[in-house]
C-alpha cells in the first residue's frame, strides 16, 4: 500500500482525477498505471525502491507554455492570484495535490519555482523562509519528500555572462547568496540531495572568456558550497547535471566523461556526483546509456532526469519518456551499476505547448512512469533468463586465464606480450554478433 496520503488544499485543483490506481496491462483507463505497480517486488526491492519518481516542480506548475516565438498557452488556476506568498501557497497546493494523486514519494524545485523571485535579495529570501514552513506541514501530511533542491542561477538578467564563472565577482557573490538560502531550504526540507546545473557556465565566445579562471571559480564556488551544506549537517549527495549547450553555445559541464575530469581535477569527487538527462546526452550526441555507463564506471552515478529529445532537432525538447527501447538498455546499464540508490528518477520534462487540460499532466506522468516500470521489468527479465550476461562476460573470457589474466593483473610487459604474440600467430576472428545482440533484446521486450 502506498504511504503516500492524499493531501488537497483549501480548494481541489485536479477535480475528476482519483488517486491514481494500479489496474494492470489489461486496463484501458489512461488514468491507471498498467505497469507501476509500487510494492510489487522484483530482485529483492518494491518498484517504488528501485524507481524513486519525482515530480519537478518547474515544467509542471510553473511552465505555462510560452516559447521564443509565442506566449504562454496555460493559464494554470494557481497562478492566478497576484499576491506572492499567496499564489506560493496556491502552487504547493496543486502540487500537493498532484503528486499525492500519482502516488509519488519525491519531489524537486529551484528556488524561484517554489516562490517567484522578490524585487529584492531580502525579499526573496522572505518569500522562501514563509513558503519552506508551509513545505514542511504539507510534506508531513503528505509523506511526500524532496529528492533534491536547487538554485536558478540562469534565469535573471544578472546571470546573463554566467554565475559562479561570471567575470564580476558581484554576480557571483550574488549567486553565492542564493545558493546558501537554497541549501537552506534543502536542508530545513529534508532534502535528500543537492543539484547544480550551469545554465548559464559556459561561453557565447572564447574570444571574451577567460575559461581557465572561471573553471578555477567554479571548483572554487563548489567546495564552498559543499563545505557550508556539510557544516549545517546536510550529509546527502551533491550532483552536477552535465549538458553540452542551451543556453550558452557551450557549457562546461557538456557530458559525463568532462564532468568526471573537471571533479577529479579540482578534488571533489567523493562528494559530487552525475544528475543525468536524457535530452542532454542527446545534445551531446550519446545515448543516455552511454552517459549512465561512463558515470556507473567512475562511480558517480547519481540520479536521472527524466525526458527524451526529439531525434529529429538539436533542442532540449524535454518530452516525457516514451522510448522503451532506449529505457530498457538504459537499465541494463543502471542494475548493473547497482541501482540508483540516493537519488532517484525525476521528470524533468514538459506536455507540449498545445497540450492545455489540466488532465495532460496526469496523462505525461502515468505514460512516463509506465514507460520506465515496464522498462525496469524487461530488464530484469533479461538479466536473470537470458544469455545476455553470459554472452557479454564470453567475449572477454581470453583475459579469465593464462596470459590474459596475468595481462590484466600488470604481470606482463611489452617484450613478453610481443613474445606471446610471435607463438600464437595470427589471431582467429572473432564475431562481435551485435545483430544478435540486439535480437536478444527485443526478444524480451513483451
Ligand atoms: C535544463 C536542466 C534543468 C535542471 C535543473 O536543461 O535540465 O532543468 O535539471 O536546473
Ligand atoms: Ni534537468
Ligand atoms: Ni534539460
Amino acid at each position: 500500500m502506498s504511504n503516500i496520503s492524499l493531501t488537497v488544499g483549501d480548494k481541489e485543483y485536479f477535480k475528476g482525477v482519483p488517486q491514481i490506481p494500479f489496474e494492470g496491462k489489461d486496463s484501458d483507463n489512461p488514468l491507471a498505471y498498467k505497469y507501476y505497480d509500487e510494492d510489487r517486488v522484483i530482485a529483492g526491492k518494491t518498484m517504488k525502491e528501485h524507481l524513486r519518481f519525482a515530480v519537478s516542480y518547474w515544467h509542471s506548475f510553473c511552465g505555462t507554455g510560452g516559447d521564443p516565438f509565442g506566449l504562454p498557452t496555460k493559464a494554470f488556476p494557481w497562478l492566478a492570484n497576484a499576491d506572492a506568498d499567496q499564489q506560493a501557497r496556491d502552487k504547493m497546493d496543486a502540487a500537493f495535490e498532484f503528486i499525492t494523486k500519482l502516488g509519488l514519494q519525491f519531489y524537486c524545485f529551484h528556488d524561484f519555482d517554489l516562490v517567484n523571485e522578490g524585487p529584492t535579495l531580502t525579499e526573496s529570501t522572505r518569500r522562501l523562509e514563509k513558503i519552506t514552513d508551509y513545505a514542511s506541514e504539507k510534506q508531513k501530511a503528505s509523506g511526500v519528500q524532496l529528492l533534491w533542491g536547487t538554485a536558478s542561477l540562469f534565469t535573471n538578467p544578472r546571470y546573463m555572462n554566467g554565475a559562479m564563472t561570471n567575470p564580476d565577482f558581484e554576480v557571483l557573490a550574488y549567486a553565492g547568496a542564493q545558493i546558501k538560502n537554497a541549501i537552506d531550504a534543502t536542508i530545513k526540507l529534508g532534502g535528500q540531495n543537492y543539484v547544480f546545473w550551469g545554465g548559464r557556465e559556459g561561453y557565447m565566445s572564447l574570444l571574451n572568456t577567460n575559461m581557465k579562471k572561471e573553471l578555477d571559480h567554479t571548483a572554487r564556488f563548489l567546495h564552498m558550497a559543499k563545505d557550508y551544506a556539510r557544516s549545517q549537517g546536510f550529509t546527502g549527495r551533491f550532483f552536477i547535471e552535465p549538458k553540452p549547450m542551451e543556453p550558452s553555445k557551450h557549457q562546461y559541464d557538456f557530458d559525463a566523461a568532462t564532468v568526471i575530469g573537471f571533479l577529479r581535477q579540482y578534488d571533489l569527487l567523493g562528494d559530487f556526483e552525475l544528475n543525468l538527462e536524457v535530452n542532454h546526452a542527446t545534445l551531446a550526441q550519446h545515448t543516455f546509456s552511454h552517459e549512465l555507463q561512463v558515470a556507473a564506471d567512475a562511480g558517480v552515478l547519481g540520479s536521472i532526469d527524466a525526458n527524451r529529445g526529439d531525434y529529429q532537432n538539436g533542442w532540449d525538447t524535454d518530452q516525457f519518456p516514451n522510448n522503451l527501447l532506449e529505457l530498457v538498455e538504459s537499465i541494463l546499464v543502471i542494475i548493473e551499476a547497482g541501482g540508483i540508490t540516493k537519488g532517484g528518477i525525476n521528470f524533468d520534462a514538459k506536455t507540449r505547448r498545445n497540450s492545455t487540460d489540466l488532465e495532460d499532466l496526469f496523462y505525461a506522468h502515468v505514460g512516463g512512469i509506465d514507460t520506465f516500470s515496464r522498462a525496469l521489468l524487461i530488464a530484469h527479465d533479461i538479466m536473470d533468463n537470458s544469455k545476455y550476461r553470459q554472452m557479454r562476460s564470453d567475449r572477454y573470457a581470453s583475459y579469465d586465464t593464462k596470459d590474459g589474466q596475468a595481462f590484466e593483473k600488470g604481470k606482463l610487459n611489452l617484450s613478453q606480450l610481443a613474445e606471446i604474440s610471435h607463438a600464437i600467430g595470427e589471431p582467429k576472428q572473432t564475431s562481435g554478433q551485435q545483430e544478435l545482440y540486439e535480437n536478444l533484446i527485443n526478444q524480451y521486450i513483451k
